[in-house]
């Protein structure tokens, strides 16, 4: 399967974005919703409690990997599947929208609890060790990589001063901790909560 991944750029303020096609993922996140297919996780919410994806069985998890950094893409996304949820109603409830963080020697849990409540009041923040976090991404096939951008050309940008170029997709996965589908950067709101009612009537 191929995921499109993109860049963000930011020059002093203002934000100026380009995209970028990541040809393939190389990953094999497979998309058949199969219990024995899952990518299994133990990470730490913003609350500091430990979570894993059994936690979450039964129900449907949308998931982003992003960071709190990120000027523009993780924002949206996360404003995005947080519509989405809400535009499913009562069905909303059956789906645990889900921010993994792929920076998480900045995004603490501290950080994180302050950023998930910005979205929507059901988001779960997860960090963890990057290593573990790492994994998890490679089996979904989420790549990112560290950048950083010289605002002025004598100064050098501070050590936490980066940003990071991460692929751009939300992952449905559904009760069974199988993978169902993606949604790429730039499919709105009402297409997701139309694609995961559907999963939702098919599971019921
Ligand atoms: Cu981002």
């Amino acid at each position: 399967m191929s995921i499109i991944g993109f860049r963000t750029t930011s020059i002093a303020f203002a934000a100026a974005m380009v995209v970028l096609g990541w040809q393939s993922s190389g990953s094999d996140w497979a998309t058949d919703g199969k219990a024995e297919n899952r990518a299994p996780f133990s990470l730490i919410d913003q609350t500091g409690r430990t979570v894993t994806d059994r936690d979450f069985a039964g129900r449907f998890m949308l998931i982003f990997f992003g960071y709190t950094h990120c000027p523009d893409i993780c924002p949206t996304h996360l404003s995005v599947m947080s519509d989405a949820v809400d535009m499913l109603g009562d069905d909303g409830d059956a789906v645990q929208p889900i921010f993994i963080t792929i920076d998480p020697a900045r995004d603490t849990v501290a950080v994180m609890a302050d950023y998930v409540k910005h979205f929507h009041p059901r988001l779960v923040g997860l960090t963890g060790p990057q290593a573990q976090i790492n994994a998890l991404g490679k089996l979904y096939g989420v790549r990112s990589d560290k950048y950083r951008v010289e605002e002025e050309a004598d100064v050098a940008p501070a050590d936490d001063e980066y940003f990071m170029d991460h692929t751009g997709a939300t992952y449905l996965v559904g009760p069974d901790g199988g993978g169902l589908t993606y949604f790429l950067h730039g499919v709105p709101a009402e297409d997701i909560a139309a694609t995961i009612k559907q999963f939702i009537d098919r599971a019921s």
